[in-house]
C-alpha cells in the first residue's frame, strides 16, 4: 500500500529540515518504507480537502490505503508499531521508548516552541526583552534535565528508538540558536542522530523538495 505524506509546498525553514514532515520522512527511512510526498500550499492547507485529512489545517499528514493520520506523534508511533526498527521487542523497553516519544512532544517541545514563537512573533512588543530570558530559562531547565539523564549514553534508553528520533527532531529546532552548545552531550546526541543514514536521506529529500520549489517555473 503506497504511503503518501504531505509537506509544505514552499517550506518557511529554507530547507533546514525543521518542518515536521522531516521526522516522518526519517521514521519511514529508518524502517525502509518507500513514500510519496504531496506538497500543499499554505492556502490549500486551510481548505476543506486538506482539513478532511488534518482538522487543524497543518502538515504533515499520512495516508496509507484507507488510513489517514495527522500529528507526528501518532504518525511516527504508527510507523514504529507496524515496522521493525524503531521500537524494541521487549515490552518494558518498548513502553519506555514510547514514553520518550511523549516526553519529547509533551515536555521538551513546548518550551522550545514557546521560545521560537517569542522570537518570531513578539520582537516588536515592549515586553519582549524582559520576557525572553524567562522563556529561554524554561528551555534551559529542560535541556539541563535531559542532559543529566542522557549522561554519556549514546541514546536515551539502550538502542536507538522512536523516542530518540522524536527527541532529536525536537532538539534540532534549537540548533540555530546556539543554546545547545551549553550541553556538549546533547550536541553529540544530535550529531549521532544527524549522522544516521536514514536521517541523512530524509534531510536530503526535504532539501531537494525545497530547492525544487525555489526554481523558477519553465
Ligand atoms: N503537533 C503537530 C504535529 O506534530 O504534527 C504540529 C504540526 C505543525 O505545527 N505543522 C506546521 C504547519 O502546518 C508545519 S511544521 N504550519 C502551518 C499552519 O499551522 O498554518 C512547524 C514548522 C514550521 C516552520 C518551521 N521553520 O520555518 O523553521 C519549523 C517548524
Amino acid at each position: 500500500m503506497a504511503i503518501i505524506i504531505t509537506a509544505f509546498e514552499r517550506s518557511p525553514d529554507g530547507g533546514r529540515g525543521l518542518a515536521r514532515d522531516t521526522r516522518v520522512r526519517w521514521a519511514l527511512e529508518e524502517v525502509e518504507q518507500p513514500y510519496e510526498v504531496r506538497t500543499v500550499s499554505l492556502r490549500a492547507m486551510k481548505e476543506p480537502a486538506h482539513r478532511a485529512l488534518h482538522p487543524f489545517g497543518q502538515i504533515p499528514t499520512y495516508e496509507e490505503g484507507d488510513l489517514t493520520l495527522f500529528e507526528t506523534g501518532g504518525i511516527v508511533f504508527h510507523i514504529a508499531e507496524r515496522h521493525a526498527g524503531l521500537l524494541p521487542d521487549d515490552a518494558n523497553a518498548r513502553a519506555r521508548a514510547v514514553t520518550w516519544m511523549f516526553a519529547a512532544l509533551n515536555t521538551v517541545e513546548p518550551p522550545i516552541l514557546e521560545l521560537a514563537n517569542a522570537r518570531l512573533l513578539e520582537r516588536d512588543k515592549a515586553w519582549y526583552e524582559k520576557r525572553l530570558p524567562l522563556v529561554s530559562d524554561r528551555v534551559r531547565d529542560r535541556l539541563g534535565q535531559l542532559s543529566v539523564r542522557l549522561g554519556d549514553a549514546d541514546w536515551l534508553d539502550g538502542a536507538f528508538s522512536a523516542g530518540d528520533l522524536m527527541m532529536v527532531s525536537v532538539l534540532l529546532r534549537l540548533k540555530p540558536s546556539g543554546m545547545l552548545d551549553e550541553y556538549p552531550n546533547l550536541t553529540a546526541y544530535l550529531s549521532r542522530g544527524e549522522a544516521r543514514p536514514a536521517y541523512k536521506r530524509a534531510f536530503e529529500a526535504q532539501l531537494a523538495a525545497y530547492t525544487a520549489s525555489q526554481r523558477p517555473a519553465d
